[in-house]
């Protein structure tokens, strides 16, 4: 069977996230270089949850985390990255130069400058600085649901603007080898040193070649909890389509969380092995960009629980 060109994201910002992509797949290149190349679009932009644009901890610094994975189980990951643009290419640099899958924090920073990634200014965009003095008046956590499709940093969801994002790649290239990416710069506000789903292999992001591959966005400790896209990947080694597999993790989610479920937002993307694609939210509000061969720019409002 002729494998399926295809690329899918997380969030109204994958639409652009998936042209980078596309290039990449559309003249035959490899899924690892889509997925890489994808998300690097997000990164680049002025956005709430991705990249250097990104809202900072609670001291006030933008501390960014991003992880990778090809079709063979290689995969790289950083974590807590400071002044670095493209956190995506370093997790890459993790995984094909040393022989380990993490690098957090200052070493992450290190080995990044020693790679010829340029340090880049310590300084929060004119948005973040914004909604961090907000949120200083108050200083309380209480993450947004579906802050990341928000035009609002502050106050969550008011429709028409879509321009946030916390984007999770998926791809499968002309010789059906899947690769994923995922890339944020995590939770708004969050704690100095928290780390979230997304540099987790097997929480934000998993692959295996031979079944399927799934990632998440949303609330990352929840994620991690049921170690959520690794479970997506196994239900569907057990034959759930790649949706079924999506919503039976956030049942699961659910399920943990009862009468606080109502407070999160949680997603899940995947893609199978014959590339079909399906996803799965918590809550309304979840998209998910789609490209392939006949749907160069298709968006989908993703099926919710609650
Ligand atoms: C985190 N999962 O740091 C990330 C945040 C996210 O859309 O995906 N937001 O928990």
């Amino acid at each position: 069977v002729a494998s399926k060109l295809l690329v899918i994201s997380t969030w109204d910002t994958g639409l652009s996230a998936n042209l980078g992509a596309w290039k990449v797949l559309s003249q035959g290149g490899r899924a690892l270089d889509a997925v890489e190349a994808g998300v690097m679009v997000t990164e680049a932009s002025q956005n709430c949850c991705v990249g250097l644009g990104g809202n900072p901890d609670r001291e006030g610094i933008v501390t960014l985390d991003a992880c990778i994975m090809d079709e063979q189980f290689n995969c790289g990951s950083v974590a807590a990255l400071e002044r670095i643009k493209h956190p995506i290419s370093v997790a890459r640099r993790v995984m094909e130069r040393t022989p380990h899958v993490m690098l957090v924090g200052e070493g992450a920073q290190q080995f990044a400058v020693a790679q010829g990634f340029p340090l880049e200014p310590q300084k929060l965009s004119p948005d973040a600085e914004k909604a961090y003095r907000e949120w200083l008046k108050t200083s309380q956590y209480k993450p947004v649901v579906n802050i990341e499709n928000s035009g609002n940093r502050k106050t969550g969801p008011v429709g028409g603007a879509n321009n946030h994002d916390t984007i999770a790649m998926l791809a499968q290239d002309a010789q059906g080898r899947l690769s994923g990416s995922c890339t944020t710069s995590g939770m708004g506000f969050k704690m100095r040193g928290r780390l979230g789903d997304s540099p987790l292999i097997g929480s934000g992001l998993f692959v295996d070649n031979a079944v399927g591959a799934a990632a998440a966005t949303g609330q990352g400790e929840d994620v991690i909890r049921i170690a959520g896209a690794h479970t997506v990947v196994e239900l569907m080694r057990q034959g759930m389509s790649p949706k079924v597999a999506c919503k039976a993790a956030v049942e699961r989610i659910a399920k943990i969380k009862g009468d606080k479920a109502r407070d999160i937002q949680v997603c899940f993307i995947a893609v199978n092995a014959q590339g079909q694609h399906g996803a799965f939210a918590l809550q309304k509000g979840f998209t998910y960009a789609v490209c392939d061969a006949s749907n160069q720019q298709q968006l989908i409002q993703a099926d919710y629980l609650l």
